[in-house]
């Protein structure tokens, strides 16, 4: 299969991005790439220009790209090939980039395993919506992760009770939920089988636990883990690259580094409502049919259940503020 001649092209998928450089594994061997000015495939983000800049910007790690080898650990990304997933963010504007636009962080991942630690820091649950609606948004699932068990004090302090209470709530309208410790061992298992065999992207706000998580996971690949400060609460950044990592019980998962901020990229304000799973089957049925916005209008069926208690307050303030943001 491997040719070591520099005119052939292998088929290959990018499992790091550095600057302005990936690795991509090729026949199980990882070769550094560069990317050619004249890239052909298709270019989903709006900066694409023909700039190097906007060729980096485009391509992340899941993506398939064909390799054009240069000796035997390097090569050139010639194409892209086409996307059966993207999950991304709107970008957080830096000076040169002036327009708004998305950041696409993964390719191709079949699923998402949203993390958050019960406390230190303390779960961020209009996050954790954000990021669902991302996923149902590319039609991905969403699995949560809820970190550090082991600090749970199971008393009856009302903050943790009103956070189990909301944690419920996600496992009703459908998510997944899985109580995670790396000190007790809690949870691993059903970490373990559910990322088996599938290519998840791991997400979080920076100290809440990723990458402990995969090293708990796997037996023999120690990633680096940052500590928490205790003054701030704040986690280092110690995953500096976004990095796809080969799983023991077979799959991958990719690791990120931080991300302090998750905006949503390019969701109509009318398509909001159908990316929260417990409003979905009410479409349609308030007075003003599809054109209401489950504001105030009056007949709204998306209010309504809100009032007989089978939509979570919560999630439909967060809807609302979702809504006034797009
Ligand atoms: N008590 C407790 N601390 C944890 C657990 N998992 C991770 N931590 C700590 O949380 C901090 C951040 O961990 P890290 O894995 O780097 O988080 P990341 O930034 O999300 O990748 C480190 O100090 C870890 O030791 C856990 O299950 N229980
Ligand atoms: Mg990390
Ligand atoms: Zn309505």
């Amino acid at each position: 299969m491997f040719h070591d001649d520099c005119k052939s092209e292998l088929l290959g998928v990018i499992t790091k991005k550095l600057n302005s450089t990936f690795e991509v594994s090729v026949d199980h061997r990882v070769i550094q790439c560069r990317v050619v000015g004249n890239l052909s495939g298709n270019r989903p983000s709006q900066s694409s220009k023909r700039t190097l800049a906007g060729l980096l910007a485009g391509i992340t790690v899941g993506d398939e790209v064909r390799v054009r080898l240069i000796g035997s650990q390097e090569g050139v990304i010639t194409a892209l090939l086409p996307r059966r997933s993207v999950f991304g963010r709107r970008a957080a504007l830096s000076m040169p980039d002036k327009y708004p636009r998305e950041q696409v962080i993964a390719a191709n991942v079949n699923q998402v395993l949203a993390v958050f630690s019960v406390t230190q820091p303390d779960p961020h649950w209009n996050l954790l919506d954000r990021y669902l609606v991302a996923c149902e948004d590319a039609s991905l699932s969403a699995v949560i992760c809820m970190t550090k068990a082991d600090l749970l004090e199971h008393q009856n302090h009302q903050f943790e009770q009103e956070n189990l209470q909301i944690i419920e709530d996600f496992r009703r309208i459908g998510y997944p939920v899985i109580f995670t410790s790396t000190r007790t061992g809690e949870g691993l298992d059903d970490v373990r089988s559910i990322l088996s065999g599938q290519v998840s992207l791991i997400i979080g706000k920076s100290g809440v636990g990723k990458t402990s998580l995969l090293n708990a996971l796997q037996t023999e690949r120690s990633l680096r883990v940052g500590d928490v400060n205790p003054i701030t609460g704040k986690g280092r950044h110690t995953t500096t690259h976004l990095e796809m990592i080969p799983l023991e019980g077979g799959g991958f998962i990719i690791d990120t580094p931080g991300m302090r901020e998750f905006g949503l990229w390019d969701i109509p304000a009318d398509e909001l409502a159908a990316n929260f799973p417990e409003m979905r089957d009410l479409l349609g049925r308030c007075k003003f049919g599809l054109n209401c916005a489950h504001d105030e209008e009056s007949g709204c069926a998306v209010r309504r259940a809100v009032m007989e208690g089978l939509i979570h307050p919560r999630r439909y303030r967060s809807y609302l503020r979702l809504r006034g943001t797009q």
